[in-house]
Formats: structure tokens, C-alpha cells, sequence
């Protein structure tokens, strides 16, 4: 065999290494996602089925999240246990309530139409009990949207004086957050992407790189079923 020969063989082994290992790596950015946490069914109203989701967003994922820094969502349990997904399973044609106890401070919006809810039930959800149709975008500290359901509500930050803040997630309900509630309706079963709206993710471009940009923090999936 010619040494010319046996560079290109040795070349074309090392492009096929590499692209091995792209795609490897390509494979695992798409496929890794975090498990789907299934939202838990209540009674029936008005025939229509309906099931509670009870969520939480904190200021620093922490030390059991690969990113312990970064902002982010968890999906809480019947029994308070945290888990650190954004994929969410709720029943089709059903009426879903959502609570968000939300204990990170604000960020602000850049356009205060965002700071008006969208799509929920009754056209009002709220905030620590109190029936609301928008915040202060000033105040807004994340969003939770799902554009393909019309759905987007704000929830306003936790004040900067707080006395009992919370750092890192998992946090307690003793510790100081906002509570925000709302109701949705579903349809047919598909698979609906969510996401936050806040430029929230301190440290990249504009706010809207890493936790922004990433499954399992400030985006997920609704999957109706
Ligand atoms: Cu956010």
C-alpha cells in the first residue's frame, strides 16, 4: 500500500470517528429528555374529567439538577416530593389546574402584553387567592405558556425584601414564594411545547440562552393524552 493510500485511509477513519461522536452527541442534546410527570386526576366537574398539576419555579435549580445554578421549573407530588422534569402528562378534553408556587424574584418583561393571562378558564387566575387578570410587568418573574393552547400566564416575583427567601430548590412552603393558580382546557391529544417568556436566564445574551433554551428548566412539553 502507498503512503498516500494509507493517509487517506487514516484521514477517512478520523472523519468517521468524529462523526461518530457528533451524532452520539447530537442523539443525546434530542433524546435526553427528562421523564414525563403525569398530572394527578381529581374529580370530575360537569362531565368533563379534570386533574391538578402543581409546579414550582425557583432561582437556582440546584446541587441534584446537572445545571444547579440555572433557573428553573419542577413538577411537585402528592406528597411535596420535588422532580426536576418539564414534561407534564394531562388528560385530553379535561379542565387542568394548575398551581405555581413561584419563589424567584422578578425579572421584568420587555413587552408588557405578555403580563396579561391568556387562555385560562374564566379569563382571571390567581394570586395567593386573589383573582387576577394581569401584573405589573415589572414584576414578572416567569411565564407559563403554551402558544399552540393560547394559553400564557405571569407570575409575579417574590419582592426583593423578602425576609425567607428560598436559594435553591427543593424549596418549602414555609419559605417565601407567590402562589398562582389557573385553570385550562384541553382538547384532542397531542404533544404541546411550553415555555417560559421572561428573559430570566441571568449570564447569557439577552437573558434567553441556557435555562431558556433547555428541556427540563424553563421549557417543556405538555403531553395531552
Ligand atoms: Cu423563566
Amino acid at each position: 500500500m502507498s503512503l498516500m493510500a494509507k493517509k487517506l485511509i487514516g484521514v477517512a477513519v478520523a472523519i468517521a470517528v468524529v462523526g461518530a461522536v457528533l451524532g452520539f452527541y447530537i442523539a443525546d442534546y434530542l433524546l435526553a429528555y427528562p421523564p414525563s410527570f403525569a398530572a394527578t386526576a381529581t374529580a370530575a366537574s360537569g362531565g368533563a374529567g379534570s386533574a391538578q398539576l402543581t409546579l414550582a419555579s425557583v432561582p437556582a435549580a440546584g446541587d441534584s439538577t446537572p445545571h444547579p445554578t440555572w433557573v428553573s421549573y419542577f413538577a411537585v407530588d402528592a406528597h411535596g416530593v420535588w422532580h426536576h422534569t418539564t414534561i407534564y402528562k394531562v388528560p385530553a378534553h379535561s379542565l387542568v389546574h394548575v398551581t405555581i408556587y413561584n419563589y424567584d424574584g422578578a425579572s421584568g418583561l420587555r413587552n408588557p402584553f405578555i403580563s396579561e393571562a391568556q387562555g385560562v378558564v374564566g379569563s382571571t387566575f390567581t394570586i395567593n387567592g386573589k383573582p387576577s387578570v394581569s401584573i405589573n410587568p415589572d414584576d414578572a418573574s416567569h411565564v407559563f405558556a403554551i402558544a399552540q393552547l393560547g394559553v400564557s400566564v405571569p407570575l409575579p416575583g417574590v419582592p426583593a425584601t423578602a425576609k425567607n427567601p428560598c436559594a435553591a430548590a427543593p424549596c418549602t412552603l414555609s419559605e417565601d414564594h407567590e402562589t398562582v393558580s389557573f385553570t385550562f382546557r384541553t382538547g384532542k391529544p397531542g404533544r404541546f411545547r411550553w415555555q417560559c417568556l421572561v428573559p430570566c436566564a441571568a449570564g447569557f445574551i439577552l437573558g434567553f440562552g441556557g435555562p431558556m433554551a433547555t428541556t427540563g428548566y424553563m421549557d417543556g412539553f405538555v403531553q395531552v393524552v
